[in-house]
């Protein structure tokens, strides 16, 4: 009896492990064509959340080809980094948009 009252405390920390604690969701917006903001660092396994605020298409498209996520207007997207290094990016449709990623490992 005394063995199932313990397991239930032990099974809610277990629950709680399952997603790392470094992990986190960064928001990189784009609206009036800039991205913001224009520099941020992240580490690998970090999602990153893209919202397009503007009312027209655009892409956040990694220079080295780590990445390349279109969002049309006024949708977000999300995608996980998977590789350390500094990237920089830019929109395939406004090439002046640009900014740097820093993804630590
Ligand atoms: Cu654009």
């Amino acid at each position: 009896m005394s063995g199932r009252l313990f397991s239930l405390p032990l099974a809610l920390v277990c629950a709680a492990m399952v997603v790392p604690a470094h992990a986190a969701t960064i928001e990189i917006t784009m609206e009036n064509l800039v991205i913001s903001p224009a520099e941020i660092s992240a580490k690998v396994g970090d999602t990153v959340n893209w919202v397009n605020k503007d009312v027209f298409a655009h892409t956040a498209t990694a220079k080295n080809g780590d990445f390349d996520v279109t969002l049309p207007p006024k949708k977000s997207a999300t995608s996980v980094l998977k590789k350390a290094g500094t990237v920089e990016y830019y929109c395939r449709y406004h090439p002046n948009m640009k900014a740097t990623l820093k993804i630590e490992p």
